[in-house]
This record gives C-alpha cells, sequence and structure tokens, in this order.
C-alpha cells in the first residue's frame, strides 16, 4: 500500500538552481574560473562539498580545508541573500495542491533533500507545515546516490521503502531511490531520468489518485 511520498526539493519542489547558479558564478569569476549553465546542471543534487570541489578541479586549483571552507560559507552567504527574498510564488506549480491532496489522503510527507538551507526554503515558500519528516544536508552524511537521505526519511515516517514513492530531478537521486527499495518517480526529461521507474516534466499532472494507480501498476 502507498503510505508515503518522499520529496527532493530543488528541482521538484521549488527552482533555486538559478539562485546556486548565481552565487557559484559569482564565487568561480572571483577564483578566474568560467561557469556556464552547463556547469550548474552537473551541480543539481550534489552537496555543497562536492560542489566546489566540481568548481575548483575545472580551474585546476588546490585550496587548503581552511579556505575552501571560507569560500563556501562566501558562496552560501550570497545564496542565502537570493533564498531570503523567495515567497510562496516560488513553489513550482502545483507543488502546493499535490502536497494537500495527499494530505487529505492520509499520505504521510517528507523532505528528502542535499540542501543545508532546505528549512528555510520550505518556510519561505510556505511549503513548511506540509512536512511529517525533513531529512536536508545537516542529517545526512552520505551524498546521494547513497539512499541515506531517502532511508532516513522513511525510517522518520515508519514506512518501508517499498511503500513510498521518491520524487527526483536528478539522475543521482533517481538511483538513491533505486538502491533504497523505493519507487522512483523523475521530475524531468526521460532521455536523462532513464533509471525513473516514471518520469513526469513536472507535478502539474499529478494527484493522489493518479499515484495510488502508477503505484498498484507495479504489485
Ligand atoms: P546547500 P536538492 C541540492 O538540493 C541542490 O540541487 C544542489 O545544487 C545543492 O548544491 C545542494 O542541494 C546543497 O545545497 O548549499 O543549500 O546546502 O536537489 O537535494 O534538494
Ligand atoms: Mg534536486
Amino acid at each position: 500500500m502507498l503510505k508515503a511520498c518522499i520529496f527532493d526539493l530543488d528541482g521538484v519542489l521549488v527552482d533555486t538552481a538559478k539562485y546556486h547558479f548565481v552565487a557559484w558564478q559569482r564565487l568561480a569569476n572571483q577564483l578566474g574560473i568560467a561557469f556556464t549553465e552547463t556547469d550548474n546542471e552537473q551541480l543539481k543534487g550534489l552537496s555543497r562539498d562536492a560542489s566546489i570541489s566540481y568548481i575548483l578541479k575545472k580551474g585546476n586549483i588546490v585550496l587548503s580545508e581552511y579556505d575552501k571552507q571560507h569560500y563556501m560559507a562566501m558562496k552560501n552567504e550570497w545564496y542565502l541573500a537570493l533564498v531570503n527574498t523567495m515567497d510562496e510564488s516560488e513553489a513550482l506549480p502545483n507543488a502546493k495542491e499535490l502536497l494537500i491532496n495527499l494530505k487529505d489522503n492520509n499520505i504521510a510527507i517528507a523532505l528528502g533533500s542535499a540542501s543545508k538551507n532546505a528549512r528555510l526554503i520550505l518556510e519561505q515558500t510556505a511549503l513548511l507545515p506540509f512536512f511529517d519528516s525533513i531529512v536536508d544536508g545537516t542529517r545526512t552524511t552520505k551524498s546521494k546516490p547513497d539512499p541515506e537521505v531517502f532511508l532516513t526519511a522513511a525510517n522518520d515516517l515508519s514506512v518501508h521503502p517499498k511503500e513510498a514513492i521518491v520524487f527526483e530531478d536528478a539522475i543521482s537521486g533517481i538511483q538513491a531511490a533505486n538502491v533504497g527499495g523505493f519507487l522512483s518517480l523523475g521530475i524531468g526529461e526521460p532521455t536523462v531520468l532513464t533509471e525513473a521507474v516514471w518520469v513526469y516534466p513536472n507535478l502539474t499532472s499529478l494527484n493522489f489518485e493518479q499515484l495510488i494507480n502508477l503505484y498498484n501498476s507495479k504489485f
């Protein structure tokens, strides 16, 4: 029986990638490294630490751990200034409606995100009250494709992975869901998210009834 839905944040419920892009590009430029939209795509779903490592590698720059932490903190300050301008209108289409619809039908709801800023973003976009569990970058030690983030969420909700659908926009997130034994629903391009059980371009056509039908079709 479908008991829970676990949502990734960036790329599924909100589009914070555009703010990450501005902040990472500012940092990269300061270090004399070019940073394009294509680079930004590569960072989707990666942790902050893995993201700066990608940029430094691109620029052939080696930094001490101290300097790395300093630059990461600087990037995060710039990013947070943008996040603080977010409001309800930045929840992606049908995100709030779907969460309400799932809640009305007693489906438990969790967040499974790599972001250490997840709670603030949910607050800004007024989505926080819908979540029974929030598993973010402050609660995990292993990055996707490790299933830790989703397994922790399932544990919080006292459900078995088989009883939950994971909504993800990143390849690594889909892999994490699959490895953890969840049913994965990709948000994006079927040609990119080839390992997802189902792929939808966004949340707009999804509702409780349809998710139940999709879920039941697998058992
Ligand atoms: P922060 P998700 C991820 O969010 C983003 O996709 C990724 O680009 C970002 O580097 C990561 O969060 C860490 O974010 O710097 O806020 O801790 O897709 O897992 O919700
Ligand atoms: Mg994402």
